[in-house]
């Protein structure tokens, strides 16, 4: 884009939203350009921050007409470089942040209507003040929006119980890329009136238009929990574990989170205040919460579920109810405090992969062996950090470098682990991107993985939408 363009461009964006919706410093923009990870640097001429919906469309036509793509952000919290702009200085960010507007709470029909820019955790209160239950939850639900949770499908530690973002949205309010505004923020349980268009946007990473709306599903609030430790001598113990508190438990059961020892090690490591729940260690452990609305009896189901398992040979290395809140908090804290612990710790490759549950057992070890004989090729030692949603069968199954290996060093690296770890998730079945989206961590896996038809039919529905590709090109596809 030449200068003057670029000028031109800024000027009417300016116009559109006004001075306070439009960042020109390098300085300011810093916070928008750069991944929270670190692992990707854009450069824009502008970050706009648009007030409401009509302001958006008024950003996308300006854009559309200047031929210039457009890199839609919530939160900035991704995992996999969705929201980071290239270095071209030829993109412009989008920003929803402003869009931070509770529109309308139905507690009879049990709906939330919200801003695309609502952070996550405000949207949990909203419902909460209503005397219902938002259940999406996840370690960045403090900075992380709406919009983003969408775009990414995402997860987070009560799929299990209540399903990923997909299934806790009603309607959608969207921008598409030619600037009109799509009107689909319906609160209907039924409506089966053609093609599912809300669930084209979920998951499709900003790559399909902007959300600017969306009306979510409430439950009803959760008043007692009980929440427990257990360790394992394998994995294969935990996969029976979980049915068995499938069936004792049912609908109860709201979250089984799975962490190796080498991951529980590394928070225990990295992040302060923390300490094992239990004596000794386990190559595996699992953090099981059970949620009920009724107020009573909750903590003596786990206990009996659990002495009981133990009393079957179930659970090898023993298991610790949690007898307080705090507790708890605790317990969680040390779940929590993997993504930060990681970080601290040296450069990961990351693994964001699906499995059947049955399948998970025979796949980890599979998957070591093959790690560790990439690892030795590339001559570097390599420690595998596998935790995750297990009651999903979703692993974070992801690779620790050493500390201060160079750049290119973990480049090359990680085009062999990818390889390692995908090969053996493409012979399982199952999925090299679980909840945290493709972005451009994942482009290039994607195709090599994808089956040819569906990467088709994915091209189709984009070219349909967004004819001119504006819409965060190099992303996704
Ligand atoms: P951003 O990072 O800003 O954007 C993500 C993608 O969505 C980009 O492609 C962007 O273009 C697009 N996008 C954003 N807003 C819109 C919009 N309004 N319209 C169209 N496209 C849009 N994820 C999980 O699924 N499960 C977890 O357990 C989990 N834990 C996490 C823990 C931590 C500590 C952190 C930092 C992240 C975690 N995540 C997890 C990652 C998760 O994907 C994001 O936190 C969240 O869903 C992204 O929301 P965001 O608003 O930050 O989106
Ligand atoms: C989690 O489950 C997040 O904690 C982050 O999805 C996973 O850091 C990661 O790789
Ligand atoms: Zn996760």
């Amino acid at each position: 884009m030449a200068d003057t363009n670029t000028e031109l461009l800024v000027r009417r964006l300016r116009e559109a939203v006004g001075a306070e919706g439009v960042v020109t410093d390098a300085q300011q923009q810093a916070g928008y350009t750069r991944d929270w990870l670190g692992k990707w640097q854009g450069r824009v001429p502008v970050v706009v921050r648009p007030a409401d919906t009509t302001e958006t469309a008024a950003v996308v036509r300006i854009c559309r007409a200047a031929h210039t793509p457009i890199v839609t952000q919530g939160g900035n919290t991704g995992m996999s470089g969705g929201a980071t702009p290239d270095a071209s200085g030829a993109q412009v960010i989008v920003s929803t942040t402003r869009m931070n507007r509770v529109r309308a709470i139905d507690p009879l029909n049990n709906t939330l209507t919200v801003d695309a820019g609502v952070i996550l955790a405000h949207a949990q209160d909203a419902a909460r003040q209503a005397g219902r239950f938002f259940p999406l939850s996840l370690g960045a639900e403090g900075s992380c929006t709406i919009g983003g949770n969408l775009a990414t499908n995402a997860g987070g530690i009560a799929v299990l119980r209540y399903g990923n973002m997909r299934d806790l949205v009603l309607g959608l309010e969207v921008v598409l890329p030619d600037g009109r505004i799509w009107d689909g923020l319906r609160g209907l349980r039924k409506d089966n009136t053609g093609y599912d268009l809300r669930g084209l946007f979920v998951g499709s990473e900003g790559t399909l238009g902007i959300i600017t709306g969306a009306v979510l599903k409430l439950f009803p609030q959760v008043s007692a929990r009980a929440t427990a430790w257990v360790g394992a001598s394998d994995l294969q113990q935990l996969v029976a574990l979980l049915e068995r508190l499938r069936a004792a438990c049912g609908e109860r059961l709201l979250a089984f989170e799975m962490l190796s020892q080498d991951a529980l090690d590394l928070v225990l490591q990295h992040v302060t205040d923390t300490r094992a729940p239990m004596a000794g260690a386990s190559p595996f452990h699992a953090l099981v919460e059970l949620g009920d609305t009724a107020p009573h009896g909750l903590q003596d189901m786990l206990e009996q579920a659990l002495a009981q398992a133990m009393e079957d040979g179930l659970i090898g290395d023993g298991a610790v109810v949690a007898a307080s809140q705090a507790q708890a908090q605790a317990f969680w804290k040390l779940r929590e405090g993997i993504s930060q612990a990681q970080v601290r710790a040296g450069p990961v490759v990351k693994h964001d992969i699906a499995l059947p549950i049955s399948a998970l057992p025979a796949f980890v070890a599979e998957a070591g062996a093959a790690v560790r004989d990439a690892a030795a090729a590339s001559g570097l030692a390599a420690r595998v950090i596998n935790f995750g949603h297990l009651g999903d069968g979703n692993l974070h199954y992801n690779v620790l470098l050493p500390a201060g290996l160079a750049p290119e060093a973990v480049k090359a690296a990680t085009v062999l682990l990818n390889r390692a770890v995908h090969d053996r998730v493409a012979a399982f079945n199952g999925s090299i991107s679980a909840e945290h989206g493709v972005g451009q961590l994942r482009r290039d896996e994607l195709r090599h993985y994808k089956d040819p038809l569906e990467m088709e039919m994915m091209m189709a529905i984009k070219r349909a939408l967004d004819p001119n590709l504006i819409m965060n090109p190099g992303k996704l596809l």
